[in-house]
């Protein structure tokens, strides 16, 4: 393929260029374990979503460009009714673009893959929030399996043809492989690694460590977030395996074939967010939720996870129990508001988190309230869209307090929806954010009095330091936004030659 332009400002625009000028001729799928739109039965009705998050966001639109196809799995309660015999069909559904192909799993497939030794084992194995991992034979059986059921629908699609393929996560770490050995030189595959590569002391009690190293090592790309994850990868690749490692191209060649290890930082549709969230439904979603919860004359300090043990929102409600403690002026004069949708329910160490989080805002907020104020107010539910976003602008602050996160999207959508120039970010250092994002308050969440000690410093910032150190950040993102990041990839992924 002839050379890239390079690119300074990626837009939507510049993507879906790249895309017809060098995609057409060739398919191009994308394989996700979570799937873009889902059908759900609602009140009697089927309804057709578009999922959440911003690898939907970013792919969503390159797919609608390249009329590519999308292999996930189908886990929405009427999914099975409105796809066609192979389980695909058009989405979205008001415009049709692109296939969708959906995966069927059994009830212990899914069981064994996802809650099994995707979520209890791969990611507490990655992340480093002292979880220890557990890794059952039979929920590796299971993982294998449903690999290799991605890797049948992904072949059965690309038939003799040439296709580049962009995989996600870590719950496919062995279809790279799987693909390769059954269609060779026609594919040329990317895969992007979402969550943390721990360091090698960690990774190496993985029991299944090789296959893991040796699937991912088929693809063409690999990507991680930050350049630390490129090293500890290539660290455990020269620990564990026979292969050369090119320490200029960062690249692993292994039985004749070259992977390259590179570091993208996702982020998010800052133009999109920051236009959006100030648009008239956003307008009317934010005086909705003032008028649901008692803001009134308080300063508003934010959280919003999925409420899971890697993002340390216990951690978080004892800063802010420490800060009414050691600064008591600020006694019915804040308000911290956490927002977290339930997640991975069927997994104990979860339950056990959603106790945990429901007994440390009790013991807050006995300790702490007054007749008519309460410190802390937990809701557990999900936003819509525009109700996101008009969440993001109730805030004076908003904390992101993660024990470690690849990247974490919810600092860099905060940044993007204050166009009002207002606001303050109070950040993890353990995120893959933190890189780049140094105008925050970056604080250490296991460390309770240095973390309260930036709450402080955030809410004592003047106006004009808190709007300069504002400006930066969403230059940032601007600048660093989800399009690049895909932009980016695809750009690499496109200068791969078919070989014959
Ligand atoms: C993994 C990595 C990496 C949350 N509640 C609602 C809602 N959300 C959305 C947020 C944000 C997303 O979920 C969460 O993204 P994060 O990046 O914070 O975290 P993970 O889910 O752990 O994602 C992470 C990411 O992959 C991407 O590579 O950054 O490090 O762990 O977009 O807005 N969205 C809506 N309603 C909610 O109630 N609409």
């Amino acid at each position: 393929m002839s050379s890239l332009k390079e690119v300074t400002m990626w837009t939507k625009g510049d993507l879906q260029k790249l895309i017809k000028e060098k995609l057409s001729g060739y398919k191009f799928i994308v394989v996700s374990n979570r799937q873009p739109y889902v059908h759900v039965m609602k009140k009697g009705k089927i309804e057709c979503q578009r999922g959440a998050g911003g690898v939907i966001t970013a792919l969503d639109p390159i797919m609608q460009a390249c009329n590519g196809l999308w292999v996930a799995y189908g886990n929405g309660d009427a999914d099975r009714r409105v796809t066609d015999a192979e389980g695909k069909i058009m989405v979205p559904s008001e415009n049709p673009k692109y296939t969708l192909k959906r995966v069927w799993l059994t009830k212990e497939e899914e069981d064994g893959h996802y809650y099994g030794f995707s979520n209890e084992a791969l990611w507490p194995l990655c992340h480093m929030a002292f979880q220890r991992p557990v890794f059952k034979n039979s929920d590796w059986e299971y993982y294998v399996q449903v690999n290799k059921k991605f890797a049948e629908a992904v072949l059965k699609e690309v038939g003799k043809k040439k296709a580049f393929i962009w995989i996600q996560d870590y719950h496919l770490a062995l279809l790279p492989k799987i693909l390769k050995e059954a269609a060779g030189k026609r594919l040329i595959i990317a895969h992007f690694w979402h969550i943390p590569w721990p360091n090698f002391e960690t990774f190496r009690i993985c029991p299944q460590k090789h296959d893991i190293l040796e699937g991912l090592l088929s693809n063409d790309i690999l990507g991680f977030h930050i350049r630390h994850h490129r090293d500890n990868f290539i660290d455990a690749v020269d620990r564990e395996l026979e292969s050369k490692i090119d320490k200029e191209r960062f690249s692993v060649i292994r039985s004749g074939h070259e992977t390259l290890i590179r570091p993208h930082p996702i982020s998010v549709d800052f133009e999109g967010i920051s236009e959006t969230s100030h648009s008239p439904a956003v307008n009317a979603a934010v005086e909705i939720l003032r008028e649901e919860f008692p803001l009134k004359g308080k300063r508003v300090i934010l959280g919003l996870d999925r409420i899971d043990y890697t993002k340390g929102i216990p951690e978080r409600l004892l800063a802010v129990d420490r800060l009414l403690e050691k600064y008591p002026k600020f006694k019915e004069k804040i308000v911290f508001l956490q927002m977290g949708e339930i997640s991975r329910i069927h997994i104990g160490k979860y339950k056990a988190l959603n106790d945990e989080i429901n007994r440390v805002v009790e013991e807050i907020n006995w300790k702490h309230s007054t007749d008519d104020w309460d410190p802390v107010i937990m809701v557990r539910r999900h936003l819509s869209f525009h109700e996101l976003l008009a969440f993001y602008r109730l805030g004076d602050l908003c904390v992101v307090s993660s024990l470690h996160d690849g990247m974490n999207l919810v600092a860099k959508e905060f940044v993007s929806s204050r166009s009002d120039g207002e606001g303050m970010l109070v950040l993890s250092q353990f995120t893959g954010a933190a890189r780049e994002l140094t105008d925050a308050i970056l604080i250490n969440p296991y460390d309770r009095e240095q973390f309260c000690d930036g709450i402080f410093q955030a809410l004592n910032l003047s106006d004009d330091e808190r709007h300069k150190r504002m400006e930066k950040l969403r230059q940032i993102v601007q600048h660093n936004n989800i399009y690049r990041w895909a932009g980016k990839i695809l750009s690499e992924l496109l200068r791969f030659e078919f070989k014959e």
